[in-house]
């Protein structure tokens, strides 16, 4: 059997999760197609999936077609759960876009579709909702040409579009339009076939044309448009055909190197973890013992809260050092999806998802033997929101916290922070929807009644300059017995924090590097201002230590041997100082955003767009309606949408996304943190020198 493992994305409610339920219905995985309204779907199956009709957490089902097993992962579209999506992309195979006939090209789609050519993921766009009255075929494909790609085919039309009677027609060799379009778009990929093309418009066979696209689809080139209704079934068995034959189904090598990559990470009824697992190559066998926690250099840097770095991947490494390895923990058992939900199975092998059981510190992200090859990673836009949580029962406090910690575990991207010269307990978010689903979780399964604060925006720091310091062991001035130098440089937007070495790696002990850049990566959490600072490069430039020694006949003495802990106090002062040195800009997050409103709302909007720091771009008129794009403050995006009704008669469409950091002008629109890095040099020696009489 081949394994396809196939991801559905969309902007929320375009269908996905209704069109899961119609492919495993085909499929003959199940006997009665579920609803998303009525809560009774596969792959919704969180109790607030079904009370709100929308997808939260990923969920995977498979299916089998001819020789093929499918592993379909159903994603939550709406932007406050892109965490979700993030962790899926990295394990697909290929991926169905859904577009809503009606509403079109949405700002999620847009955000996805960016991603997916990026990591060159070969991806089938399913134009669903033919039946919804308002459905346009020649209106969306032409959005989809001008906003996502113009690497499209239509493989077919719709005869009675807006009816429940539509049905997919596909087209076929004599359709003279159909043969002129393919061999237009593969062109435009193939020289051999743009030669062909060029000497000869009409005469290319068209079962060349199809090999062609197939090979051409599988590569992510070009992108196989169908169209249909995940209600009433139209377009969805040619579509079934379309994912094995322009999808790339593959066997793995189940004789290679482990490698696999968790990217969904739940709890069972006992509490138990759960870790969903793609492997790339090699095979997991139940009593496999793994390094507690599989590659925490990669984690590292994943767990570092709303981190920047590379949002188009491909950068981690640069300069890291390789992982450590801390512990071992056993696979106690497996499942793997073969039909339907999976299955208890002794192992899983290249190619297969499964669900491990028994590894005790597995989170997100994690890779589980060798990283994938040739899969760069791809990060989206940060949590740009947090918010104060407080237990509306004092004595719920420890209790909160450790849902918090769990809630964190399962979703990366929550970043958990404790402000503790405030007493604070802060949760990053990415919107309202996001924070009332933590509300309602903490309450239905840790019966925890938490109250959240009014979101404020999460600014960012960047370096103004370059700055440099650095200590030398048994120098007067240095109160730890280490060397330590670093430089702080400026870096390209979107390059994150990067840590490199000037000195030699076999100058030290590995532990003492890795104590530097752990402490470098949490150092910059929190910059001057109190802010994550992202978009530097930390160069340590000088290293020395004291090796392990006694005076004559006695033990090991730390007064005269240089150790883990020497490092971390050093290189937190040394970065602190140098950062000062280099300066800091705060940053907030803009959103780009996409405006509908009725033409005449246009004129009452404006002032409203310039008292809310928004930038208007100009107005494009579509006869009633007037379409605006253009930047707002994230902080002011609530605002926006709750005067939105007011001015529009309710009639109005916001869409809205981050797009990039801005200098804060004037006041910060965040609350200023008080947790912030110490960086007063006396203060911070006198706080370690506690630190230490405390132990
Ligand atoms: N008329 C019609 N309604 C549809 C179709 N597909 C989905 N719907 C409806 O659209 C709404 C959203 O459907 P879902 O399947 O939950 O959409 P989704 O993309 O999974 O949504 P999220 O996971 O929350 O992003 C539900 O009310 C569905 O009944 C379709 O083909 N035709
Ligand atoms: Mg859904």
């Amino acid at each position: 059997m081949r394994t396809l493992n196939l991801g559905i994305l969309a902007h929320v409610d375009a269908g996905k999760t209704s069109l899961t339920e119609r492919l495993l219905h085909s499929a003959g995985v199940i006997d009665k197609i579920g609803s998303v309204d009525a809560g009774s779907t596969q792959t919704d199956s969180l109790a607030l999936e079904r009370q709100r009709g929308i997808t939260i957490k990923s969920a995977v089902v498979s299916f089998v077609i001819g020789d093929v097993t499918v592993n379909l992962i159903d994603t939550p579209g709406h932007p406050d759960f892109i965490a979700e999506v993030e962790r899926v992309l990295g394990v697909l195979d290929g991926t169905v876009l859904v577009i809503s006939a009606v509403e079109g090209v949405q700002a999620q789609t847009r955000v996805l579709m960016r991603a997916l050519r990026r990591l060159r993921i070969p991806t089938l766009i399913f134009v669903n909702k033919a039946d919804r009255a308002g459905a346009h075929a020649g209106r969306v494909l032409a959005g989809i040409a001008e906003r996502l790609t113009p690497s499209i085919v239509a493989m077919g039309s719709v005869t009675g579009l807006g009816t429940q009677g539509c049905e997919f027609r596909p087209y076929g060799p004599d359709e003279a339009a159909f043969t002129a379009r393919l061999a237009e778009v593969l062109a435009e990929h193939d020289e051999e076939l743009l030669a062909d093309y060029v000497r000869d418009e009409t005469g290319l066979p068209y079962r060349r044309l199809r090999r062609e696209l197939a090979a051409q689809a599988r590569r992510g080139l070009v992108h196989p448009v169908f169209l249909g209704s995940a209600i009433t079934g139209a377009g969805v068995a040619e579509l079934t055909g379309g994912l094995t034959r322009f999808l790339p189904a593959g066997r793995g090598d189940a004789a290679g190197p482990v490698s696999g990559t968790v990217f969904k990470v739940e709890r069972g009824p006992a509490g138990e973890k759960i870790a969903y697992v793609r492997m790339f190559s090699g095979a997991l066998h139940v009593r496999d013992r793994l390094p507690s926690g599989g590659d925490r250099g990669q984690r590292g840097r994943d767990r570092s809260g709303p981190d920047r770095s590379g949002r188009d991947g491909g950068r981690d490494g640069g300069g890291r050092l390789p992982a450590g390895r801390d512990g071992e923990s056993k696979i106690t058992a497996i499942s793997v999806f073969e039909r339907g939900p999976a299955v208890r199975r002794d192992q899983v092998r290249a190619g297969q998802i499964g669900k491990l059981w028994g590894l005790r510190d597995v989170q997100i992200g994690d890779t589980l033997g060798v990283p994938p090859a040739g899969r760069p990673r791809h990060r989206f836009a940060p949590p740009t929101l947090e918010t104060v949580v407080v237990p509306r029962r004092p004595a719920d406090k420890g209790a909160l916290h450790a849902a918090l910690g769990q809630l964190a575990e399962q979703d990366p991207l929550i970043g958990l922070r404790r402000d503790d010269v405030r007493g604070e307990l802060l949760l990053s978010l990415y919107g309202e929807v996001q924070k009332e689903v933590i509300q309602a979780t903490l309450a239905g399964e840790y019966g925890v009644d938490a109250a959240f604060s009014a979101s404020t925006t999460i600014c960012i720091e960047r370096p103004a300059g370059t700055g440099a310091a650095f200590e030398i062991i048994g120098t007067p001035t240095n109160p730890f017995l280490a060397t330590v130098g670093l430089r702080v440089d400026p870096a390209p937007v979107d390059s994150g924090p990067v840590f490199r070495l000037e000195v030699e790696l076999g100058s030290m002990p590995f532990a003492f590097f890795k104590a530097v850049e752990e402490t470098v990566t949490r150092t910059l959490q929190q910059g001057i201002h109190g802010w994550q600072v992202i978009d530097c490069v930390v160069t340590m430039t000088h290293s020395g230590y004291w090796p392990r020694q006694s005076h004559a006949h006695a033990h090991f003495d730390k007064s005269m041997s240089s150790t883990a802990g020497d490092f971390r106090n050093l290189t937190r002062l040394i970065l602190m100082s140098a950062l000062s040195r280099a300066g800091t800009t705060v940053h907030e997050p803009v959103h780009r955003f996409h405006l509908e409103i009725p033409a005449d709302a246009y004129g009452p909007m404006l002032p409203v767009l310039t008292r809310l720091r928004a930038v208007p771009g100009a107005p494009a008129m579509r006869g009633p309606l007037c379409l605006l794009d253009g930047e707002i403050p994230a902080a002011q995006v609530r605002e926006l949408e709750e005067q939105l009704p007011a001015l529009t008669r309710g009639e109005g469409v916001l869409e809205a996304a981050f797009g990039h950091y801005q200098p804060v002008r004037g006041t910060a629109p965040s609350r200023p943190r008080t947790d912030h890095n110490p960086l007063n040099r006396e203060e911070y020696l006198l706080h370690v020198m506690r630190r230490v009489a405390a132990r």
